[in-house]
C-alpha cells in the first residue's frame, strides 16, 4: 500500500541540495573516503564549518523560480555530521553553530508552497559502530579488519532509528525520504550493507507510523515508492514486470559532483539540462537536479545561473 504518490508525479522537478562539513573542503562529499581520512582528522572541518551564507529563503526562491516543486536535503551524508540539533549526538551544526538547517530549510520550503524531501544516509563514517567495508575511509588500514571487532552494527542501528525519529517527528509534514544506500554485496574481503544491517523494514515502518503521506525511496534495499536511477536517463519509460509504469527519479549533478568541488568545471549547460528534463517527463519520470552551495551555504553563482536559465524554459513552457 503506497501512500498517494500523484503530487509526486505531478511536481516532476524537484531540487537536490548536498550540504556539509564536505563543502567546507570542497573537493566532492566522498573526501572522507577518498582520502582515507581519520575521524580525527575529518572533525577538523567541523571547527571550522560555519553556513554564515546559508539563507534557505533563497535556496527555496531558486527552486520554486526554476520550476521546481520540491526540495531534498541531506540532513546527514556519509560523514555522519547532522545538520540539525540532534539529541542522540553533538556531531551536529547546532552544537558547533548553534543553527538547525533542517528547521530553517522546511520553513522556508513551506514559504515558498513547496514540498519537504529529507535525505537521510544510512552509512555513517563517523559513528564508532558502524563497521568498515570495502567503501569505508578505513578499508585500508593496515589493522583494518581488527578493526571491526569492537564494533557493532546493533547499536549503530538504534542510533539511527533515533535519528530518523527526530526528522520524522521535529519538522512537521514530511513529503518525501531520501534514504541512501544499501550495497548488498560483498567485495575485496569485505562484507556490503545489507537491508538487516539498517533493519530496513523497520525504519519503512517507522516513516509509515510517523509520516503515513510521505513517500519513500528504494534505496533501503527493500522496495520503496519510487526508484532511482542514479546519473543515467532510462532509455525507456519505466515499467514493472507486468508492463506498468511505475514511479521513478532520475536525480542529476550540474558538474559531476554533488558536494561543492570547487575546481570541477565540468558542468552540464543549461540546454543539455533542459533536454534531460524533458527526456524524463516524456519517459515518466522525476528530475531531481543538485546543487551544492559552497562551504559558506552559499548558493555558487554557477549553479544560480543554471537554474535561472531552468526558469526561463520552464516559465515559456507553462510552469510558473
Ligand atoms: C549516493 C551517495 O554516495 C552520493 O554521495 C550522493 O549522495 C548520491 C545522491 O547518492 O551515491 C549512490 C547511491 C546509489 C547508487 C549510486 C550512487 N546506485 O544505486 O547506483
Amino acid at each position: 500500500p503506497h501512500p498517494d504518490r500523484a503530487w509526486f508525479t505531478e511536481a516532476r522537478f524537484g531540487l537536490f541540495v548536498h550540504f556539509g562539513l564536505y563543502s567546507a573542503a570542497a573537493r566532492h562529499e566522498w573526501v572522507m573516503s577518498n582520502e582515507r581520512q581519520t575521524v580525527e582528522q575529518y572533525e577538523r572541518y567541523a571547527e571550522v564549518f560555519d553556513p554564515d551564507l546559508f539563507d534557505a529563503r533563497a535556496i527555496a526562491r531558486a527552486a520554486k523560480e526554476a520550476g521546481m516543486r520540491y526540495v531534498v536535503l541531506t540532513t546527514k551524508h556519509h560523514d555522519g555530521f547532522a545538520l540539525w540539533d540532534s539529541a542522540v549526538s553533538d556531531y551536529s551544526v547546532a552544537r558547533t553553530r548553534g543553527r538547525d538547517l533542517v528547521a530553517e530549510l522546511a520553513e522556508a520550503v513551506r514559504a515558498e508552497g513547496l514540498r519537504l524531501g529529507l535525505y537521510h544516509s544510512l552509512i555513517d563514517w563517523h559513528h564508532p559502530d558502524f563497521t568498515v567495508d570495502f567503501v569505508h575511509p578505513r578499508r585500508d588500514d593496515p589493522d583494518a579488519h581488527t578493526l571491526n571487532e569492537g564494533r557493532d552494527m546493533a547499536r549503530y542501528r538504534t542510533y539511527l532509528h533515533a535519528q530518523v525519529r527526530e526528522l520524522l517527528t521535529g519538522y512537521g509534514a514530511v513529503d518525501y525520504v531520501f534514504f541512501d544506500y544499501t550495497y548488498a554485496h560483498d567485495r575485496d574481503g569485505w562484507r556490503g550493507k545489507y537491508p538487516e544491517d539498517w533493519d530496513a523494514e523497520g525504519l519503512l515502518a517507522l516513516v509509515r507510523e510517523l509520516q503515513p503521506q510521505a513517500v519513500v525511496n528504494d534505496r533501503l534495499g527493500i522496495p520503496g515508492d519510487l526508484v532511482t536511477p542514479e546519473q543515467y536517463q532510462p532509455d525507456q519509460p519505466m515499467r514493472d514486470d507486468d508492463g506498468a509504469p511505475i514511479t521513478w527519479e532520475a536525480c542529476q549533478t550540474l558538474n559531476g559532483s554533488w558536494g561543492y568541488d570547487r575546481d570541477n568545471t565540468r558542468f552540464k549547460a543549461p540546454d543539455l539540462l533542459v533536454r534531460m528534463l524533458v527526456d524524463t517527463v516524456a519517459k515518466g519520470g522525476n528530475l531531481l537536479l543538485n546543487i551544492g552551495p559552497d562551504g559558506r551555504g552559499a548558493i555558487p553563482a554557477r549553479d544560480a545561473t543554471t537554474l535561472a536559465a531552468l526558469g526561463a524554459w520552464t516559465r515559456l513552457h507553462g510552469r510558473s
